[in-house]
């Protein structure tokens, strides 16, 4: 099945989004937990740019399917080595993008299977909580890399605690096991 899938724009600035009502759906975590990646798995395609090192995606960029929905690439958070100066205008689009933008209808947020949450992916939960409630979902990535019984049931926890703590709906997802996208696009376009 072909996909309609395309690069819509890369903002810099929040005056420069789209001006219409197409359902925005958000990318977000970690440096290099799998963001862009995931993105493409799901549109099949290779339309956002991944990277083995962190701190790829500097910008929020856009992917349109047709006139139905959008998907953003987020910035990762929590790499140190991006220099501060480059990163105030970023933060503020980041933040003004939260704050105004309508056109947001589900949040994921990302976090490695193999790492769990860190103190910053706690910190921001909680800031998200205040705006979106219940359009956030949790990503456990990357789970083929976990090896071991011991790693499966550190995944298990996770979801646990997903579930109780956070009380979200959560999905595990590996590029690689298509099942896994499969679910997660579902969801995805049930909805529109
Ligand atoms: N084994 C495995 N590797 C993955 C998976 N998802 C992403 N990766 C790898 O993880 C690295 C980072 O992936 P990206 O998609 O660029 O991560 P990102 O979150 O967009 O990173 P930034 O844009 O830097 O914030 C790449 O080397 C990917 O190939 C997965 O499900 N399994
Ligand atoms: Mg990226």
């Amino acid at each position: 099945m072909r996909s309609d899938w395309r690069f819509l724009d890369e903002i810099h600035d929040f005056r420069k989004l789209p001006k219409d009502n197409i359902p925005e759906v958000i990318f977000w975590g970690r440096s290099n937990v799998g963001k862009s990646s995931l993105i493409n798995a799901v549109t099949k395609s290779k339309i956002a740019k991944t990277s083995k090192s962190p701190g790829r995606t500097r910008s929020l960029i856009f992917f349109q399917l047709e006139k139905k929905l959008r998907l953003v690439d987020f910035p990762g958070y929590g790499y140190s080595k991006i220099p501060k100066i480059n990163e105030y205008k970023l933060d503020k689009l980041i933040d003004e993008y939260l704050r105004k933008r309508v056109n947001i209808t589900k949040f994921f947020l990302l976090i490695d299977s193999r790492h769990g949450f860190k103190d910053l992916d706690n910190f921001i939960i909680k800031q998200l909580e205040i705006y979106f409630q219940n359009k956030i979902f949790l990503i456990f990535t990357k789970t083929d890399r976990l090896k071991n019984s011991k790693e499966r049931q550190s995944l298990h926890d996770l979801n646990k605690r997903a579930d109780e703590n956070f009380n979200k709906k959560f999905f595990n997802t590996s590029i690689k096991e298509v099942n896994t996208i499969i679910l997660l696009k579902k969801f995805l376009m049930d909805s529109l």
